[in-house]
């Protein structure tokens, strides 16, 4: 039995789910409230079993997979039926040099964006005890690291610029491959598409998407993501809670994150 802890709009979750669409495995929901207030991810528990208090973690006939690029190679590993990884050896290093991004930078980065733009805003509004008791109970330094600095300065952080250029260098990057191909590790769809494409969702619903018009490959082919069955199972019909927000507080930022994108 495959048994996936995760929550509705987590990137890193909505990742897992779409492979398991696309692989067409069934699975058993475990839906953690990781508000500030509730925490379940922070639960004894659970930090057996994630002991970085992070979501997503799979849960296959009792053996424990996290971190979510470990948990897309394990499915395809385990479920060899309908591959997500070309199968000769260049088109899986093509592959990997995409997924390698996520966890060399891209997520972390993806978190600084959405906390400065949008995020603070919810969590300063569960009021400053209990933002207090999150941010210290979070067993992740780093994370908790970042997080004060872009809770407390917002779109003035330090850590904001840096990655918005970031995004501007890999998304030209993933224009330039996607010039030549269909999808980013060839003429197959696979976890590279899966890994990146869920973050230019995350970055479109801050109202982001008028900074990269130009890419019309990479547009295209997040066109071509969004189309895919697995998409709708992993993603829309786990609702998007927080799209107003996103998108008020997009538009509010829209001009000074536009100027740290022209100037990068
Ligand atoms: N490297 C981890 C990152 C996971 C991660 O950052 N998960 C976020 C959701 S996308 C989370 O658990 N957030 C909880 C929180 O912010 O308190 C992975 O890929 O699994």
């Amino acid at each position: 039995m495959l048994e996936l802890y995760h929550y509705d709009h987590s990137t890193a979750a909505q990742k897992i789910r779409i492979a398991l669409a696309e692989k067409q495995l069934e699975w058993q929901s475990h839906h953690l409230d990781t508000s500030v207030a509730k925490r379940e991810h922070f639960s004894a528990e659970y930090l057996k079993m994630n002991p970085r208090g992070i979501v997503p973690t799979l849960v296959h006939d009792g053996t424990v997979i996290r971190e979510s690029q470990v948990i897309l190679e394990y499915l395809d590993d385990a479920f060899p039926q309908l591959p997500l990884r070309p199968a000769s050896a260049s088109g899986k290093a093509a592959m990997r040099l995409w997924t390698k991004l996520i966890d060399e930078g891209l997520h972390v980065n993806s978190r600084v964006v959405g906390m400065c733009i949008v995020v603070r805003h919810a969590k300063t509004a569960a009021g400053p005890e209990v933002l207090k008791k999150y941010l210290e109970e979070m067993p992740e330094i780093v994370r908790k690291t970042n997080d004060r600095i872009n809770i407390d300065k917002g779109l003035d952080s330090p850590l904001l610029p840096p990655a918005i250029r970031y995004f501007k260098t890999v998304f030209a990057d993933m224009n330039a491959t996607l010039a030549n191909s269909p999808w980013l590790a060839g003429e197959m769809f696979s976890l590279a598409d899966i890994s990146l494409g869920v973050y230019v969702t995350r970055l479109k619903s801050f109202q982001m998407a008028p900074l990269w018009g130009d890419l019309h490959h990479l547009n295209a082919w997040h066109g071509r993501f969004i189309a895919r069955p697995s998409y709708a199972t992993g993603v829309t019909e786990w609702g998007d809670k927080t799209t107003a927000k996103r998108k008020s507080h997009g538009i509010e930022a829209f001009e000074k994150v536009s100027e740290l994108w022209n100037a990068a």
